[in-house]
Parts: structure tokens; sequence; C-alpha cells
């Protein structure tokens, strides 16, 4: 028999660490684009015991014994994801978003083919080409990026780009570009060069999934996604696809890239996905891409430049330099932490700094929304941020302020008194 001990009995030191991390993530403002706050259920779920099956294989075609509980589970996680997104076909194994696009990438392509995506210097993900990661190494990538007066993607330099290159697919989707996708024309550049038209969701699924941002799934071919961000599952990947695309991505995933899939997960996608059905969940996604904008435009109003002049999504980019030259954005994201406000530096679109400096912040407003804050708190977070820039080197100011995100922090826990792990 297992040992039936709790973590704190048989491991103090984890149970410690468990308990240090809930800590900081309720006694700051995470506003970090990716991060959210999973609900207990999903939590639940991703701790059940279907951590222990293996069951490499899909619904009713496994490799092994003991199966039936794990197909009807996976089953309905595909179920609900088809139903949500409008899709034909859906893949929950991936462990990861990278994993995602690098799966749908040898799905229909072959190593040494030409794929379009946006660069990461200008807000795409490592996936998208980067020569650090694994599609840059193994695919030809060209990059586009943004105008850099209107720093928007300008749709007839991405036609331009793809009929010169005749790119076999073309990526659309970003970690920290905050405007919207034009998904009409990105179909009809691939349609007229027979490229296939991939979306990297993985920031807005969640978005989407909510009903706050049109479906990528009405215009592309293939749609791949993370369950962890806006959506707030449990961590981990999703293909959405047209049906012809389904067998030669089953097979992408398993037994090409990935063996035994992780079904503590899988569960706890599946309960995401149900809790995106409901109505609370689109006011949830409404709200994030509001408190969002009222964000960016209070740090505009007070100086800080949002880089392609605001958002339609959940997240911005900040230019540092609008409020001093020499800031990095290493710096003002370790002395907005150290006062309880937790971002990522991000580099800008031709950021002079290498990638560890940056001359950016990025912030996003899933995490606060789950938490209950709406325009009025925006407002208020906002001067906070731009006090501790500007108050950066007064430590006696720096406390003070320290006191206001507090008093903010207290007003809107993301868990509950009752939640589990709390003392
Ligand atoms: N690039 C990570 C981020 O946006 O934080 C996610 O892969």
């Amino acid at each position: 028999m297992t040992d039936p001990r709790s973590v704190a009995d048989v491991d103090p030191i984890v149970a410690d660490l468990i308990q240090s991390e809930l800590t900081r993530q309720e006694s700051g403002i995470q506003l970090i684009a990716s991060e959210n706050f999973a609900s207990r259920a999903v939590m639940e779920a991703s701790g059940s015991v279907f951590t222990n099956k293996y069951a490499e294989g899909y619904p009713r075609r496994r490799y092994y014994e003991g199966c039936e509980f794990t197909d009807q589970l996976e089953q309905l996680a595909i179920d609900r994801a088809k139903e949500l997104f409008a899709a034909d076909f859906a893949n929950v194994q991936p462990h990861s978003g990278s994993q995602a696009n690098m799966a749908a990438y040898f799905a229909v392509l072959e190593s040494g083919d030409t794929i379009m995506g946006m660069s990461l210097d200008h807000g795409g993900h490592l996936t998208h080409g980067s020569h650090v990661s694994f599609s840059g190494a193994l695919f030809n990538f060209v990059s586009y990026g943004l105008n850099p007066e209107t720093e928007l993607i300008e749709m007839d330099e991405v036609r331009r780009l793809a009929v010169e290159n005749q790119p076999k697919m073309i990526v659309a989707g970003y970690s920290a570009y905050s405007r919207h996708l034009d998904y009409e024309a990105f179909r009809s550049i691939a349609d007229e060069i027979g490229a296939i038209f991939l979306v990297d969701a993985a920031h807005f699924i969640g978005l989407v999934a909510g009903k706050a941002m049109p479906n990528p799934m009405d215009y592309a071919d293939i749609v791949t996604a993370t369950t962890h961000k806006a959506i707030r599952g449990a961590r981990g990947g999703l293909i959405l696809s047209k049906e012809e695309y389904g067998k030669a991505i089953n097979k992408a995933v398993f037994p090409g890239y990935q063996g035994g899939a992780i079904f503590s997960q899988i569960a706890g996608k599946a309960v995401a996905f149900h809790e995106a059905m409901t109505a609370e969940y689109q006011e949830y996604a409404v709200q994030v891409i509001r408190n969002a904008q009222a964000l960016a435009g209070t740090l505009q109003a007070g100086g800080l430049r949002v880089v392609s002049g605001g958002t339609d999504n959940h997240l911005m980019l900040l230019d540092l330099r609008s409020l001093d030259e020499d800031l990095t954005g290493k710096e003002a994201a370790v002395v907005l932490d150290g006062v309880g406000i937790t971002l990522n530096r991000n580099a800008i679109p031709n950021d002079p700094r290498p990638p560890f400096v940056t001359s950016g912040l990025r912030i996003g407003t899933p995490s606060v929304t789950t938490c209950g804050m709406r325009e009025g708190e925006m407002e208020r977070l906002g001067s906070l941020i731009l006090d501790t820039i500007a108050k950066r080197d007064d430590e006696t100011a720096l406390k003070e302020i320290a006191d206001g995100v507090s008093e903010l922090v207290a007003a809107f826990p993301p868990y509950p008194a009752e939640f589990p792990g709390h003392v």
C-alpha cells in the first residue's frame, strides 16, 4: 500500500516550498501575461490517480489494458475542445505548447521546409523560427515583423514575403503582440500560394473560448494552443484542426514526438474546458480585455509608451525608454517585483538591448481579472506601477507603494480562505 501521509509529513521541504509559493502568489499582484490561477477543481483533477496510468495510443486504440476510464476521460476532453472551438478535430495530448507546435509542423511538413512566422524579437514565439529553438534548427523559417512606424503587422508585407519565399506553412500568433490578427488576410495569402495556415493561439485561446475574440478555427487549417494561460486549465498543449489533418496530427503527437500522454493533465484540461463553457467564464474573458485596455490607458496617460499604440487583447508591451532612456526592462522588473508587482522584462521591437536585459516590460491581465479586479483597480494598479518606476531610488517611497500593493491584493485574493493549503 502507498504511504497515506500528506506531503507535509513525508517531505516537509517540498511542502514548505508549496506553501511558500502559494503565499508568494497571493501576496503580490501577478501580471505575467501567460499565467493565471487555476481553480481547485482543475488542480484536483490534475493531481488525481490518472497520474498512475499509461495509455499510449488514442481512445479505444491503446497499447495497454485497463484503459476504460482513461478512454472516457480523453474522449470527453476531445469532445469538449471540439465543441468549445467549433473544430472538426482535437488532440489533447501535447505536453506543452512548444510540443504542440512541433507535432503540428511535422504532421504536415518535412524537415527543411520553408515556414513563415512572426520573429521572436517582434512578439512571436521561440517555436516560430528562433534559431535557438528546434523550429529554427529544423525548418527554413522566414520571419515577418512589425511595421517600424505603426508597430502593427502589415499584411501587404506579409504577402510580399510569402510570394517571394513560397512557404509551405504560414504561422500567425504571438507571445508579445497586443493587436488583433487579420485572419482573413492571412487566409487569403495562404490560399494564394497554396500554404497551410496555422494559428498559434497559445496566449489567447482562453479569450476565444470566452467568445471575447474571433475564433481562429474559422480561418485556419490548424490551431495550436496551451491550456494553462487565460483559459486557466492544467498545464499542457492542444491541437485543433480541420478533419483532413487529424490523422497526421495524431500520428505526429504519438508516436512521433511523445510517448504516453499525461492523463492527470488531460483530466485538468477537461475540467477547464467545462468551466470555459459557462456564462461566468465568458464574462471573465471580456473583462480580461477591458482590464488590459484600462491599464494601458492609465500607463499611457502617465507617459509610458505602449507598443503598437494600445491593446486589443490581454497583454501590452511597454517601452521604458519613453520614461527614461537608461532604464532597462531588467531593472524595472526587479524593482516592481520588490514592491509586490510581478511581471516580466520583454524585448520591444528593434530593441537595442539583449533579451536578458531589454528595454521593455510585458504585462497581462488574466490573473488579476481572476481575482475579481476591474477597471477601477486597473487605474490604481497603473498608478502604482508608474510611481514605482518614478521613485525607484527612494526606499521610503517604495515601502509606501508596497503597502498600497498589499492593500489591493488583500481585497482581491485569488483563492478562498477554505482553499487547501491555507494556514
Ligand atoms: N513564451 C511564454 C510566455 O509567453 O510567457 C509562453 O510560452
